[in-house]
């Protein structure tokens, strides 16, 4: 069967699968678009990112309602009326003050719980106003969410930004169905036990009906926490616990490996491997984020070339690092290290014709991105911690049945369900750095095996399928 035939036989039509009981009232920090001002008329413009391609293709089809901070444009949202009247669902856009959304979300959201949740506790500040920012910005969210939801509709919430939205729903009377999707890892009790909000965060999950996470690790670590630290913990008469699922996010497979076969991917990764100059690649792809390893992943780089003389000037590094939290202290002194470990290595090993390391700091199209998938002989993913990681999977969907090997890192939930890839230690520079050298020295038809396995899985499970488990 040719890989055309096997990715439509997997795709199921869009009308058989279930639609929520009333509308969808879909909750997050981010909205599906951003407003762009282009001089001449205001538009609206898809944000990129795991949650929106995830959650944007449900919204479309049922026509749900999507609350979510509007960026700081508020006048610019202001001046959209039409723009929002033509979107194909509801964008429902929530102000919040300058000062506000600083505590709350570069503050609370990104130097508390982020680095909390992702096991830096060395990294996590505690502060009292960021959390009552927290509490305040979440009851902006629940406020709009009040208004909007009617009897029989479903409210999904997303995220580690709005944790404390459930229980003020809850509070203020709202009675419909709530789920709650945790897109990050929820730590252990021995780490969440350090919040000074711990029950409070708890207390506010507790309204929710079922909440989803990635692995069945969060999953035990969400149900020890809320034994000894949510409400009621240790005392009789508790109240309801909300159902606890494990539902790994995925892609849209079949879509993403149409388009990576697409003319004009193909010609850009033509283009891109000519550039290459016959040389292997190595690609990297994330946020520029310390949770994301890339300070571990250019010391694996630097030993390669230390240890295999042989394979300089025959391979080439392609990090790209999407600019992300960029008022936040930590993200801002993580970027100047990458650039300046970059820096050093390329100084150390370059050649008047090769340069080890190319670096780009920005958003690309997603055609573009696609290309690099396509034209990379290695992934190299090396989270310290991650949810689920995307990538990985996107990836293998723009490899489908072909070559490529997937060098990914133990500590990413994809670990759990991508078994054809080569699975690292990123800590271990020198493990890592040999596992590169065995990818790219890989038989093709072993590689071709390993990523066929992979790419079964992933037309077997998608985000259709996540979806639809979530809403069940
Ligand atoms: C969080 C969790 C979990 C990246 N650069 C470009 C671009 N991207 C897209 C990728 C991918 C998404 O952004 C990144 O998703 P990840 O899953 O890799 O990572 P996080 O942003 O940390 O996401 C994570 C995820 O939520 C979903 O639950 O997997 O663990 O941390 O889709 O393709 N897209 C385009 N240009 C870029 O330059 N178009």
């Amino acid at each position: 069967m040719s890989i055309e035939d096997n990715t439509r036989s997997k795709a199921r039509p869009a009308l058989q699968r279930p639609r929520p009981a009333g509308r969808l009232l879909i909750v997050a920090n981010r909205l599906p678009y951003r407003v762009l001002d282009d001089g001449a008329k205001v538009e609206l413009q898809r944000n990129v990112g795991g949650l929106v391609s995830a959650v944007h293709p449900l919204a479309e089809r049922v026509g749900a309602a999507w609350i979510g901070w509007d960026d700081g444009q508020t006048a610019l949202w202001s001046r959209a009326r039409n723009a929002l009247r033509a979107a194909p669902y509801r964008v429902i856009p929530l102000a919040l003050p300058e000062r506000l959304h600083a505590n709350y979300y570069s503050g609370f959201c990104n130097a508390t719980l982020w680095p909390l949740f992702h096991s830096f506790l060395g990294r996590a500040e505690f502060h009292q106003s960021w959390y009552e920012a927290y509490l305040e910005a979440n009851r902006r969210f629940a406020d709009r969410v009040r208004r909007e939801a009617r009897p029989g509709d479903t409210i999904w919430i997303h995220d580690y930004q709005l944790m404390l939205v459930p229980g003020l729903l809850r509070q203020a009377g709202v009675r419909s169905r709530i789920l709650f999707f945790l897109h990050i890892p929820f730590p252990a009790a021995d780490l969440f036990r350090h919040l000074p909000w711990r029950s409070e965060l708890l207390a506010g999950l507790a309204g929710t009906d079922v909440i989803a996470v990635q692995a069945p690790e969060h999953s035990r670590h969400m149900r020890d926490a809320l034994d000894q630290f949510g409400p009621g913990a240790g005392g009789n008469g508790r109240p309801k616990i909300p159902e606890l699922r494990t539902i790994p996010i995925s892609i849209d497979t079949v879509r993403l490996s149409r388009r990576s076969r697409s003319p004009e991917v193909l010609r850009r990764a033509e283009a891109i491997r000519q550039s290459g100059a016959g040389r292997k690649i190595v690609l990297s792809v994330e946020r520029l984020d310390y949770a994301k390893g890339i300070l571990e992943r250019l010391r694996a780089v630097e030993r390669l070339l230390e240890r295999r003389r042989d394979l300089r000037e025959r391979i080439w590094f392609l990090q790209l690092s999407v600019p992300t939290r960029t008022g936040v202290g930590t993200y801002e002194r993580y970027r100047r290290d990458v650039d300046e470990m970059v820096g050093r290595i390329n100084g150390r090993f370059s050649r008047p014709e090769w340069v080890p390391i190319r670096y780009l700091f920005r958003s690309l199209p997603e055609d573009e991105l696609l290309a690099y998938y396509r034209v990379a002989d290695a992934a190299l993913i090396t989270s310290l911690k991650d949810g689920m990681n995307l990538v990985a999977k996107e990836y293998v969907a723009a490899h489908g049945h072909g070559g490529g090997v997937l060098v990914l890192s133990e500590f990413a939930g994809a670990a759990r369900e991508m078994r054809g890839a080569l699975l690292v230690n990123p800590h271990h520079a020198t493990e890592t750095a040999d596992t590169v050298a065995r990818a790219l020295e890989m038989p093709l038809e072993e590689q071709r095996r390993r990523m066929s396995g992979m790419f079964r899985h992933l037309l077997r499970h998608t985000v259709h399928d996540w979806v639809e488990r979530c809403l069940a």
